[in-house]
């Protein structure tokens, strides 16, 4: 109850801010987009992760005004850096699946988007397994919605959710994001390595894109790049960074 009430003070005291993690192309290392991320810094300096203030957002239904403030503030960044002349990048944004559940999210996503002069195709939505799986049927139509508006759909934390792969063709997703846990023993782990050369492959049967989460090591990026993995974020690039130093690194990696 103490942490909702300093969330609810700490939104409207614009305590939350946005860090950007570079999405890279691997094959040339340029930058093609970024990951926004919530962050939370209290008057007093302390910060508190997204891994515990997000699951309280979304029992309390703080998740809703706080997402609507993130989902616009990335936007507007995005728009802010093609207006200053950087290269144009795609904005990926984490969405909860209760946001998802609102009945008002794809008009939510469309005014964002004219109001911030984005352009659809510069914004992608991260969506999570479970999420998509809790009300698939609706989310089926949801997300024809959203592919209608013209912005692109990637699925988040591949692997850790209910691993049904039936669905991965009934929704019109575009990019797979594969969850780090299962980079994080490659190439060395044989386990983690089947596995993930074979979520690549059938990515790719599917006609979708991969991008693989959480690169650290060049040894991690070279067995992606030898299995056609074409895109992938990292501390190995870079840890998600405030909104200057990010448009810096985008400047020298582009
Ligand atoms: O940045 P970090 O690794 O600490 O993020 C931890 C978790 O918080 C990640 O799973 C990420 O998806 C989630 N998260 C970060 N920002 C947002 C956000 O804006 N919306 C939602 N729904 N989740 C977020
Ligand atoms: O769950 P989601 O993929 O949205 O969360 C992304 C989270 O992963 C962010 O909190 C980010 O800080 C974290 N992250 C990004 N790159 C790395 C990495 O290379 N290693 C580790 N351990 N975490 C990372
Ligand atoms: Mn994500
Ligand atoms: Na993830």
């Amino acid at each position: 109850l103490a942490l909702e009430a300093a969330m609810r003070r700490g939104i409207d005291e614009g305590e939350f801010s946005l860090h950007y993690q570079p999405l890279i192309d691997l094959f040339s290392g340029t930058v093609i987009g970024a990951e926004a991320l919530l962050r939370w810094t209290r008057a007093d300096g302390s910060s508190i992760p997204p891994d515990r203030f997000i699951p309280v957002a979304e029992e309390n239904g703080l998740i809703h005004p706080l997402g609507q403030w993130a989902l616009r503030e990335a936007c507007r960044q995005n728009r802010a850096w093609q207006e200053a002349g950087y290269p144009r990048i795609k904005m990926a944004v984490n969405i909860s699946g209760f946001q998802l559940r609102r009945s008002d999210f794809v008009p939510l996503v469309g005014s964002i988007l004219l109001e911030t002069g984005l352009r659809p195709g510069d914004l992608e939505l991260e969506l999570t397994e479970s999420s998509l799986m809790e009300n698939s049927e609706v989310n089926v139509l949801r997300l024809h919605a959203l592919k209608a508006l013209g912005v692109s759909l990637s699925i988040d934390d591949f692997g850790t959710g209910y691993s049904s792969l039936s669905y991965l063709k009934r929704f019109p997703l575009d990019v797979l994001k594969i969850d780090r846990s299962f980079i994080t023993d490659v190439p060395r782990g044989e386990h983690d390595r089947v596995i993930t050369e074979a979520i690549i492959a059938m990515a790719h049967r599917l006609g979708l894109k991969v991008l693989a989460e959480g690169i650290e090591t060049a040894d991690q990026l070279l067995f992606l790049k030898r299995h056609r993995c074409a895109m992938g974020q990292g501390h190995f690039f870079s840890e998600p960074l405030p909104a200057g130093e990010f448009a810096r690194f985008l400047g020298h990696h582009s």
